[in-house]
């Protein structure tokens, strides 16, 4: 039987996306190896980042690569990577990246897919040995085939996403991802240089006692918001906040907990990009029996209307994000 046998010990990614493509028996497998796709280039990514701190040393070495790349900066490499990947792959026929302002048009004529990516999440961790992600949503093109891309194929609502996941880089590299039928997490082997089944059916806690938030612009917050923040603190709640979405968003997914990246008078709305940060973790969460809204919206409802527009997340356990909008509510 199919579901026992992805939860035996040792299995890999691949024969993990090899088991459940047996479930859709009509599905041409072209989702399975996209996946496959962004698993490949996320090793990769793993491998430059592993190596972060030594660049200069190994330059000084001489073992600067023709192309120069240890030169670039993380976060170009990482999308470099991902959308070689991509291109390479021939099931994505369009690209929104947080490193590029306009749409990339792969040119896939047999593209039925358009992917976007934050392909290195919280890169300002990466000078100080910190824990990063990647964030990749991924939706099927409503124009046919084969056409140019038009813009109803890229701003589609996050209930669109045929899958989404996300890479954390943390103690360990974990790949985590959702086909719409539940979560599951995978751990990265790096002698073997394979991921493995590690969080079958992940599940988020209904609470939770941690909070996680940039509380040093707490002035700027609304009253509800201040409110909830007094009620965490009456509570003796632990806040957490690495400053790496994908890190913060794992753990509490983990262990139960609420992510707020609010609206403030200086960001009114917020900071996280709703295309490649907000939809992806939305729907992750939501399939974990978890919850993610704006405030006030569910995020997989907002019909997007530019690349790169914000959103308020208010993202984690139910019972924590449905307290914190009722307080908002109650104050607004
Ligand atoms: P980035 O896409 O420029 O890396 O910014 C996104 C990051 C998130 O990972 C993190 O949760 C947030 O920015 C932290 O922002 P702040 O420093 O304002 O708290
Ligand atoms: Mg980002």
């Amino acid at each position: 039987d199919n579901s026992k046998l992805a939860y035996s010990v040792g299995v890999t990614l691949d024969r993990f996306i090899k088991i459940k493509q047996k479930d859709f028996p009509f599905a041409s497998g072209e989702l399975s190896q996209l996946l496959r796709d962004i698993a490949l280039a996320s090793k990769i990514v793993n491998r430059e980042i592993n190596r972060a701190g030594l660049a200069n040393i190994v330059g000084a070495f001489g073992n600067t690569n023709v192309q120069g790349e240890e030169q670039q900066k993380l976060d170009v490499i990482a999308n470099i990577r991902f959308t070689r990947a991509l291109t390479k792959g021939g099931e994505v026929c369009a690209v929104v990246s947080e490193e590029d302002d306009e749409v990339i048009d792969l040119q896939n004529k047999s593209g039925k897919y358009v992917v976007a990516i934050d392909p290195l999440d919280g890169s300002s961790n990466i000078d100080v040995n910190i824990s990063i992600g990647t964030i990749f949503s991924i939706y099927r093109r409503v124009t046919p085939i084969g056409s140019p891309i038009q813009p109803e194929d890229i701003m589609q609502p996050g209930n669109q996403q045929v899958a989404a996941g996300y890479v954390l880089y943390g103690s360990s590299t974990m790949l985590v991802y959702t086909t719409g039928h539940g979560v599951n997490g995978f751990t990265y082997e790096p002698s073997l240089g394979e991921f493995f089944l590690s969080h079958p059916d992940m599940y988020a806690p209904e609470n939770g006692k941690i909070y996680s938030i940039n509380e040093g612009t707490y002035r700027h917050f609304e009253p509800g918001l201040k409110a909830y923040i007094e009620s965490c603190k009456n509570k003796e709640f632990s806040a957490r906040y690495i400053g790496s979405l994908v890190a913060d968003f794992h753990r509490n997914l983990l262990k139960g907990g609420v992510y707020i990246y609010p609206a403030t008078d200086k960001v009114p709305k917020g900071k996280l990009r709703l295309l490649y940060e907000a939809n992806a973790l939305a729907f992750i969460a939501e399939q974990a029996g978890a919850k993610a809204t704006d405030g006030t919206q569910r995020i997989l409802d907002i019909i997007p209307s530019s690349l790169h527009q914000r959103t308020p997340l208010y993202i984690g356990s139910v019972k924590m994000v449905d307290e914190v909008e009722s307080l908002l509510r109650k104050h607004r």
